[in-house]
């Protein structure tokens, strides 16, 4: 009777035990699906819950890279045609998330040569003189200045064309996609100080110049999407 009952002891226990093997297992499984599913759609934040993609940055470059196409590399990599003021079209951009970080490459034609200030502004639209394009993009937790759009200057060389790639941390893919007024890329007329004026013109920078780096017009903008 004894043994009998340590037996059915037994049994129960490891009954209790194969359940708590297979439910892991199955959240296990449920994990990988979500996990490929495109960033676009909502993670759960709700506190106290367990996010289970990536949240508030791009999905590595490489993920779901190979075979369908399926998975965050898909919606990792954004592109823009830049419309010049003219209204033509006047170069591309393209926004790679690798990591934590998202490489810009910028390739422009049709400008005025010398530099040019760049930024990621705030607001998803280039309509007529691209002031609708609002000012600088700045994520969250990222408002004073620099602001986080503000990137590299474009140099134009003498036959109006312009080339750059470069590498910033300080917004990523998910930030250009997710943001509520979408996003855009804008090129100024003129070359960004980034706020750097020397005491001896000026005892600080204003707000104008924080802002805007007084880079001039805008002669260049693109929606990110
Ligand atoms: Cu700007």
């Amino acid at each position: 009777m004894a043994l009998l009952t340590r037996r059915d002891s037994q049994t129960t226990r490891s009954g209790r035990v194969s359940l708590r093997v297979v439910a892991p297992m199955v959240a296990i499984a449920a994990l990988g699906l979500t996990a490929c599913s495109p960033p676009n759609q909502e993670a759960s934040d709700v506190p106290g819950t367990t996010p289970a993609v990536w949240t508030g940055q791009a999905a590595p470059a490489d993920h779901g890279s190979e075979g369908d196409g399926h998975g965050a590399g898909a919606t990792s990599r954004l592109n823009t045609v830049l419309k010049g003021a003219d209204g033509k079209a006047a170069g591309t951009a393209t926004f790679v998330g690798d990591g934590d970080t998202v490489v810009v490459t910028v390739a422009a034609n049709g400008l005025e040569p010398g530099f040019h200030g760049l930024h990621i502004h705030s607001v998803g639209s280039c309509e007529g003189d691209f002031t609708s394009a609002g000012g600088h993009l700045k994520v969250e937790g990222h408002t004073g200045h620099p602001a986080s759009g503000d990137l590299p200057s474009l140099f134009v060389l003498e036959d109006g064309t312009a080339n750059l790639t470069t590498t910033t941390d300080a917004f990523t893919v998910e930030d250009l996609q997710n943001h509520d007024k979408g996003t855009a890329i804008v090129v100024h007329s003129g070359a960004d100080n980034f706020a750097n004026i020397p005491t001896r013109y000026a005892p600080a920078p204003d707000q104008a110049t924080l802002d805007t780096g007084d880079a001039g017009s805008r002669v260049a903008c693109g929606v990110i999407k």
